[in-house]
């Protein structure tokens, strides 16, 4: 099951298909020890160039996995599935619609066991994806805290991600989040520059998601990898 790997994920590259990465880059990073691999963006996704990058990820002995931000871009075969689910945004297809119009079109070929919902609270209001997913991206600690019960107990979702996509977030209000989210595998994303970046975020979260570096700098992308595995969580 998917939600059952997903708990032991300390580490994660997340790959932008419509990115550039040498084919020498993305061998450093599918032999790297990462935990899991995830392909997805925000701009300019398509089925093409998703799946050439899930099948160059593929020659390497590394987990993949599509997050899944257009119906008309998922990948057959793939190890799994994310489905994100905006919890502080305004639209409402980022919620229930997005997904509903992708179990409409896969309904009968879903792998479920290898599928799962991710939680998001979309926090830096100057990335794509805020603007996009039109999130309330002000939000307290006390805030965060209610969000991560509700995604832990009301929704019961498989895990929460801390999406701060190009920016480096703030410790606090991802403590905010670990303190809701007892249970819950809490992820954390967004302008990690570096194995300290690395080591603070890793301290607080379950799994650190490392997206841009692994394109701008794979030396020091890969240098997160050890960072993470050699941080304890909580302390
Ligand atoms: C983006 O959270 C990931 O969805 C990673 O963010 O690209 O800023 O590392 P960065």
């Amino acid at each position: 099951m998917l939600t059952e790997r997903m708990k032991k994920w300390r580490h994660a590259f997340k790959l932008d298909p419509n990115r550039a990465l040498s084919d020498a880059a993305l061998e450093r990073i599918g032999l790297s020890g990462t935990d899991v691999v995830i392909v997805g963006g925000t701009d300019g996704i398509t089925y093409e160039n998703s799946q050439r990058l899930i099948e160059r990820v593929a020659a390497y002995p590394v987990t993949c996995v599509q997050e899944v931000s257009r119906v008309d871009a998922v990948v057959p075969g793939v190890d799994g599935y994310l489905l994100p689910i905006v919890l502080n945004t305004d639209d409402i297809r980022w919620i229930v619609g997005n997904q509903q119009q992708a179990v409409k079109a896969f309904g009968d070929w879903i792998p479920w066991d290898e599928t799962a919902a991710l939680g998001y609270l979309v926090l830096n209001p100057d990335s794509r994806v805020a603007r996009l997913t039109r999130s309330r991206t002000d939000l307290s600690p006390q805030d965060v805290t209610a969000f991560a019960r509700l995604a832990e107990h009301l929704f019961q979702l498989p895990a929460l991600y801390m999406e701060y996509s190009g920016t480096l977030g703030d410790p606090k209000l991802v403590a905010a989040a670990k303190k809701g989210a007892e249970r819950l595998p809490l992820f954390y994303g967004g302008g990690i520059g570096g194995p300290g970046d690395v080591r603070q975020m890793a301290a607080l979260a379950d799994t650190v998601v490392v997206g841009n570096l692994a394109h701008l700098n794979v030396d020091a992308a890969l240098a997160t990898v050890e960072a993470v595995k050699g941080t304890v969580r909580g302390g």
